[in-house]
């Protein structure tokens, strides 16, 4: 019997992106019998579904990829620093190729309902084909940024031409060229789409409601840094497993800005800016502690916006301010703010002129009704728990999105209490979007698999987490992340993004390396703090 005609499974993965793939090829070394259900037609998760013009990773090549086979990162050539969606595509694919993964894959078919047995210590997982399985373990590889918000403006089903969502792109690409256009939305998804479709559309609106900072990339091949890095690969790939975001930012030479004179602070910020990308935020050691260290990047921006904007009062409506820099995920762009220059692009800004509804024709945005051929839509995700609580997840005194409603409840972000023998890879309250996600996903599922070795070999059946282990990682989560600027700013890291989302601060700020070795003592401890049975 293939797996694909079992109905009881060792284990059942849920996602086929990164971590469900790399999931399925460590549960079966370690000899379980494992079915992955995955809602898209193919393997790929956010790069299968975030098809958008202009999306890219802003995580660079060399660690935007899996370091688990030596062979694997040596035989794969990346053509340029930040990596586009299609390349980043083609890798996936050669990967599940590479290891024969789709047989163990069913595709097309969602999760809906999951149910724990505590008699016969199983789940039972039902999808919308209407089909149940059973596993003894469920590990959930549904993304951090899988479930998409969609907000639901007056007379949207109004619209007569086209409207996309970036989170949902059309696979066969959409024809933008000379049509008038309308983006909602300023967030990395936004600024990308913005920045590819301006040269070819015929006019851009874009309709922003909080400006974001943004680096630049320098973006550009990559092969003689690859040559670079491929002889110590291994030695490279531990160093971002120990550093703070899951990827190289030099950090160990950084310094404090309360300690570093102005003209230092010059030379660094102009460094890290030439330099490019998301290591701009650890330019000093402090910048999301202190505020006046943080302003200080956040007023260098600045002047960088003005310098790029010609009209000055565009620059200013595209100048963030109320937030401290980082506290919101930064952007990363290759000539966004440039885009405003042109004759075809214009900017509405919704603190002004709000979206007051869609018609037949666009979009009425204070007095004003703009007309367009299609709108883009590029306005987040319900981050971190969305996937999770949108299952109908049933553990032994209730449901997931019941337990959760004020606020995720985790240790380590690997488990919860109350859900046996129910894993998540980069849960809440683990550093997962504020790191290398691929770092981030390795760790968790060697983690993972580690777990489930030790309870077969003291033949346990049954893994959760003790409650005032998880109650002291909430506490300690909590207080990492008061300790930091970032719950200032209504972003999707605080659920602030979704109406009537619980606002706390989700992931572990903690940095990587640290998380690391947390939960490497937790488990060379006899996974203190969980009750195996
Ligand atoms: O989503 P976002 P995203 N009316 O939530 C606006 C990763 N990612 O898809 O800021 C009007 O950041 C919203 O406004 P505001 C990355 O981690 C990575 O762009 O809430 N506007 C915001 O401007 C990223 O952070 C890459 O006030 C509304 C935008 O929509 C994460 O995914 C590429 C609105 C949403 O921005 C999410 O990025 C893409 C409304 N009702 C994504 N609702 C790379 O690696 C929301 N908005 C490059």
């Amino acid at each position: 019997m293939t797996t694909e005609e079992r109905n009881d499974h060792d284990v059942i993965v849920i996602g086929a992106g990164f971590a469900g793939l790399y999931q399925l090829i460590r549960v079966r070394q370690a000899g379980y019998e494992v079915r992955v259900l995955e809602a898209g037609a193919d393997v790929g998760g956010t790069w299968y579904w975030n098809r958008y013009p202009g999306a890219r990773c802003d995580v660079e090549s060399i660690e935007y990829s899996y370091s688990f086979d030596r062979a694997l990162e040596q035989e794969w050539n990346w053509t340029e620093r930040y990596a586009s969606q299609p390349e980043i595509l083609d890798y996936i694919r050669h990967v599940a190729e590479r290891y024969d993964l789709r047989r163990d894959i069913t595709f097309e078919t969602c999760v809906e309902a999951m149910r724990w047995d505590n008699v016969s210590e199983r789940w039972t997982v039902r999808t919308d084909d209407g089909r149940s399985r059973t596993a003894r373990f469920v590990i959930a590889a549904t993304g951090c940024l899988s479930v998409p918000s969609r907000p639901d403006f007056a007379g949207m089903a109004d619209f007569a031409g086209e409207l996309y969502w970036t989170s949902n792109w059309p696979h066969d690409g959409v024809d933008l060229a000379g049509k008038r256009v309308a983006v909602v939305g300023t967030g990395s998804s936004g600024l990308q789409t913005i920045t590819a479709i301006a040269p070819v559309v015929g006019s851009l609106t874009v309709f922003q409601r909080t400006p974001s900072y943004a680096v630049p990339a320098h973006n550009g091949p990559i092969s003689s840094r690859l040559d670079e890095v491929k002889p110590g690969y291994a030695e490279f790939r531990e160093e971002s497993r120990l550093s703070r975001l899951g990827f190289h930012c030099g950090e160990d030479a950084t310094g404090y800005y309360a300690e570093t004179p102005a003209d230092g602070v010059r030379r660094e910020l102009e460094r890290r800016w030439s330099d490019g990308g998301l290591c701009f935020t650890l330019s000093f050691r402090d910048v999301l502690f202190d505020a006046e260290a943080n302003e200080a990047l956040a007023e260098y921006v600045r002047e960088r916006i003005r310098e790029k904007v010609h009209d000055p009062v565009t620059a200013e409506k595209l100048t963030p301010r109320s937030y401290p820099i980082g506290a919101k995920r930064m952007c990363v762009d290759t000539g966004y703010f440039e885009v405003y220059n042109r004759d075809n692009v214009s900017l509405v800004d919704l603190g002004e002129e709000p979206i007051e509804r869609f018609t037949e024709r666009g979009i009425v945005a204070g007095d004003a009704e703009r007309e367009f051929d299609v709108i883009i839509l590029a306005t987040g995700f319900d981050a971190m728990t969305g996937a999770l609580t949108a299952m109908d997840v049933r553990g032994t005194d209730g449901t997931l999105a019941e337990k959760w409603a004020a606020g995720p409840r985790t240790y380590l972000g690997l488990m919860t209490a109350g859900f046996p023998n129910l894993f998540m890879i980069t849960g809440p309250q683990s550093p997962s979007v504020l790191s290398n996600m691929m770092t981030s996903i390795e760790y968790h599922v060697d983690w993972i698999t580690r777990a489930l070795d030790h309870l077969r070999t003291r033949g346990s059946r049954r893994m959760e987490p003790v409650v005032a282990a998880e109650d002291n990682w909430v506490n300690t989560t909590n207080d990492v992340g008061d300790l930091t600027l970032m719950p200032r700013a209504a972003s999707w890291y605080m659920g602030a993004n979704i109406p009537g989302k619980q606002r706390v601060f989700m992931p572990f700020v903690g940095g990587v390396g640290t998380y690391k070795q947390i939960g490497d003592g937790v488990a060379v401890a006899g996974y203190h703090g969980f009750e195996l049975t």
